[in-house]
């Protein structure tokens, strides 16, 4: 099953919206076959690794399979896995963790049973639950698994009182950044730093195959078409009030605009994870400033936090996240260290509310 899941990470850049899963399949103590999810539409890990043995003049009958994900009973965009499995006449099949999605729920393990096949559930169940998150969190809640990255010095600053903002953290970092940006389903920032920075929001320091779906939060439709962020269109701007004139000019240049407002005129916040969610995104990845990045701690839309920090100190410098003073400690938002790492000269922190 650890195997499964080195296989599983393999395409944790390509599955998007479907979950990564990594299959082994074993006979007479030998490896037979190996497969990981191929992109969405192409064949799941149990397929990958049925063919992988049959490619090396394997026969699979009789043979263990260990798998990182139930295997799917529906048909979606592929036939069941566990049709197959039947059909490839196995003895055994052991998944890590039942599969989310109600399509499947429990189904690919019962119809593996029913054909008399040895199951078993519940195998590093969570490292499995791990490598999904976002699958995970979209099922089970229709929201996206939200993680939000920032950098600051060791004292929490993010830019000097003047608004000079520079690198902070270094190279490593950075780099360390577009892997959680290229993991993501998509890519969140608000106007205030598409107008400060002009940013792209694409992964460029590493290699990837996919780029993540970019996402503005822009209340007024203050974005110009000139952004960087709108190169190439396919960019989902969310405003709060509509601008006939101004959202055909979006449009014109590939991309979409929807209006989610709340009763205080501002974008919807978790109105805006539900949509993200029902367009099947499972890890949204939020690169904002302090303000965008408050409100969204505030209004609950924020899972965990990607935080680099770099050792230094910059004094009375803007923090990372505008929340209101508290009156007492019993206010405090809690969070547990989920992983701490040191990536070239700086500390990488995840961390997640409790
Ligand atoms: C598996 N093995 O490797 C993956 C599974 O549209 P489809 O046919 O690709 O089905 C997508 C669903 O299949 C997805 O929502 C999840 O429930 C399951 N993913 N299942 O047996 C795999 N990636
Ligand atoms: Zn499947």
């Amino acid at each position: 099953m650890r195997l499964a899941l080195e296989l599983a990470a393999k395409s944790m850049f390509t599955t998007t919206p479907n979950p990564r899963v990594g299959c082994v399949i074993v006979k007479d103590n030998r490896i037979i076959g190996l497969g990981h999810t191929q992109p969405v539409g192409h064949a799941h890990a149990e397929v990958q690794a049925l063919n992988d043995a049959a490619d090396k003049g394997f026969d699979v009958a009789g043979a263990t399979v260990y798998v990182t994900l139930e295997p799917c009973s529906h048909h979606g965009r592929t036939p069941p896995c566990a049709d197959a499995l039947i059909r490839a006449r196995v003895a055994r099949v052991v998944a890590a963790i039942g599969d989310p999605n109600p399509l499947v729920a429990g189904q690919g393990m019962a119809r593996l049973a029913a054909a008399g096949i040895d199951v078993t559930l519940g195998v590093l169940e969570e490292e499995a639950r791990e490598m999904n998150i976002g699958f995970f969190r979209r099922m089970q809640h229709g929201r996206p698994w939200v993680r939000l990255k920032t950098a600051a010095s060791l004292d929490g600053g993010t830019a000097l009182h003047n608004g000079l903002s520079q690198w902070i953290t270094g190279d490593e970092a950075r780099a360390d950044g577009h892997v959680w940006r290229a993991r993501a389903c998509a890519i969140l920032t608000g106007i205030g730093t598409v107008m400060e920075d002009d940013p792209q929001l694409t992964v460029r320091a590493i290699d990837t195959p996919r780029q993540p779906q970019r996402v503005v939060i822009d209340s007024r439709l203050q974005i110009s078409p000139h952004a960087r962020v709108l190169d190439g269109g396919g960019t989902l701007i969310v405003a709060a009030q509509t601008d006939a004139e101004k959202e055909a000019a979006l449009r014109a240049l590939g991309n979409e605009v929807i209006v989610l407002a709340n009763a205080d005129g501002k974008v919807d916040l978790p109105a805006l994870m539900e949509e993200l969610g029902r367009r099947q995104i499972n890890e949204l990845h939020v690169e904002a400033g302090f303000k965008l990045n408050g409100s969204l701690i505030r209004e609950g839309c924020v899972d965990e936090l990607l935080v680099y920090l770099a050792p230094a100190l910059l004094g009375d410098a803007q923090g990372m996240f505008n929340l209101p003073p508290l009156d007492s400690l019993e206010q405090k938002r809690q969070l547990g260290f989920h992983d701490i790492k040191r990536v070239g000269a700086d500390l990488r922190i995840l961390a997640r509310f409790t």
